[in-house]
């Protein structure tokens, strides 16, 4: 019997806002139904913290370096290459994918597709068919991309064959623009800051020069939505497009909401962390209602393949691209190869007749170049040789393989651009994770993530640190060995 798989994406949603890991201020219902139903993976991280390097990497289960697709900016996907989705067709499997693809190139590997053009709009959202044409759709995009995959699960598809359907959201990218029955929904809610959201970045050359800044670089008007004709903001051009894309009656009910606010803020004119404190309570609102349309339509799906007789026999992984900043170090956005921004949510759901079966928590490390040989795996098909990532599967079943990866890869090199992360790469064990940024800088840091889980003390360089940085430091050449990633004699040359 092969088994089918559901493979539900967002965009920028992190473990900090999925109840399940952490319940401090949201609660996602139906995200925690896989979960409860299936297993949570604790470990699970991203090989490069960006949107298109990240699909890349889960698509043909390789680092950046050896699927060519580096950063969003400069990179077109060559979808001559082999990858997942190819592989799965050849065992039979019927692939589609609807929602978010961001690699340039349109898709190959996909019985059907039906994707955004570059990150989407939420309003009236535009949609690329198969035929290269593109047309406008009426109303939300979360509820738009489950409406458009329940169709393809009930008339579009093959029904005598297995199925791979990718479900790519573009929730909770930036900027945020709630679906209008809940733009009041959190209204009364504070959020707690973190406590490291005025971090002065001491020892930190990178994380100083960044430009993800809640305070200084969230956009007032784009972001926050503070509009006003007679002012200016960088992005506000980009604003009024994106908000201008509501049908007159719908654009009326969203300025109704904002008006009192916009009016507000202008009279009060916070400045300094007074400023600070009001962006980011304005942000964990936003991201908070896009995120609750999502969870109920993954709730929606889930209801579909029930009712259908689908769910018992069919692996339902949910993940994001890459994990992001609720405000910590006082930052939104992603990028870094620390903690928030390089773990990535990961839950699945079983198959029934799955023989033995994982249950709860899953704390190995894992990484998203392992979601294509673990998908081959199941299918019954042959992992090829090249590829790096390894399949879940033995986790799955409730196994415990003693020779389990130690540690893992990290490489970004999306910079100069938007935000200003520089290029780096980096090794993370169990407790540790050694950074390196390069290119215009050069500059090591070294992590002891128990005693420092949130990062802020760099130890690279410090006394009663050389064995341990020499052993990662080893570990990482082995993995740079492994890989093929060719960064390191580059650098000396
Ligand atoms: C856009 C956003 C950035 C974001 C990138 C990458 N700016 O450029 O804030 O980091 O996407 O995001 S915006 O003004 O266009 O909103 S990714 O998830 O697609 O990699
Ligand atoms: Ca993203």
């Amino acid at each position: 019997q092969q088994y089918n798989i559901v493979y539900i994406m967002t965009d920028d949603h992190t473990a900090q806002m999925m109840s399940c890991y952490d319940n401090r201020y949201v609660e996602t219902p139906n995200l925690d139904r896989i979960a409860n139903d299936g297993v949570k993976f604790t470990n699970s991280f991203v090989a490069n913290s960006l949107s298109g390097p990240s699909r890349a990497c889960m698509f043909t289960g390789k680092h950046s370096h050896a699927n060519g697709f580096y950063d969003n900016t400069t990179c077109v996907f060559d979808g001559s290459q082999q990858t997942m989705p190819k592989l799965l067709q050849k065992a039979g499997y019927q692939t589609a994918i609807i929602g978010k693809w961001h690699l340039e190139s349109l898709p190959t590997g996909f019985d059907y597709w039906e994707i955004l053009p570059g990150q989407g709009d939420y309003y009236n959202p535009r949609f690329i068919e198969m035929n290269n044409d593109t047309i406008v759709e009426k109303g939300y995009l979360t509820n738009i991309i489950t409406e458009k995959s329940i169709n393809w699960l009930e008339n579009q598809r093959d029904k005598n064959k297995p199925f791979c359907l990718f479900v790519h959201h573009k929730a909770c990218h930036r900027n945020w623009l709630p679906e209008l029955k809940y733009l009041s929904l959190y209204e009364d809610k504070t959020f707690e800051m973190p406590d490291n959201f005025y971090d002065d970045y001491e020892g930190r050359e990178a994380a100083k020069t960044q430009e993800m800044s809640v305070l200084k670089d969230m956009d007032i008007m784009y972001d926050t939505k503070m509009y006003r004709a007679d002012k200016d903001s960088r992005l506000k051009s980009t604003y009024e497009d994106y908000v201008g894309r509501l049908d007159p009656e719908d654009r009326k009910v969203y300025d109704e909401f904002y008006q009192p606010i916009i009016d507000e803020f202008y009279k009060k004119n916070p400045q300094g962390k007074e400023l600070a404190e009001w962006k980011y309570q304005r942000y964990m609102r936003d991201y908070a209602k896009v995120l609750k349309s999502f969870d109920d339509n993954v709730g929606q799906l889930l209801d579909y393949l029930e009712q259908n007789g689908l769910l018992k026999n069919t692996l339902v992984v949910y993940t994001s691209d890459q994990g992001f900043y609720m405000g910590e170090h006082g930052w939104f956005d992603k990028r870094f190869m620390y903690e928030e921004s390089m773990h990535t949510p990961l839950v699945m759901r079983l198959p029934d007749d799955f023989k033995t079966k994982a249950k709860g928590d899953i704390p190995e490390m894992v990484q998203n170049i392992d979601y294509a040989p673990t998908f081959l795996d199941l299918a019954g098909a042959e992992i090829p040789e090249d590829i790096h990532g390894v399949s879940l599967l033995p986790l799955l079943k409730g196994e415990k393989p003693a020779d389990w990866r130690k540690s893992l890869y990290y490489h970004f090199y999306e910079y100069p651009a938007e935000h200003m992360v520089k290029r780096h790469y980096g090794v993370r064990t169990e407790r540790y994770k050694l950074i390196h940024f390069y290119n215009d800088i050069d500059a090591w840091e070294l992590y002891d993530l128990q005693e420092d889980p949130k990062e802020m003390n760099n130890l690279f360089g410090k006394e009663g640190y050389e064995q341990i940085t020499e052993d990662l430091m080893q570990e990482l050449h082995r993995l740079q060995a492994q890989y093929k990633d060719p960064i390191e004699e580059k650098l000396k040359k």
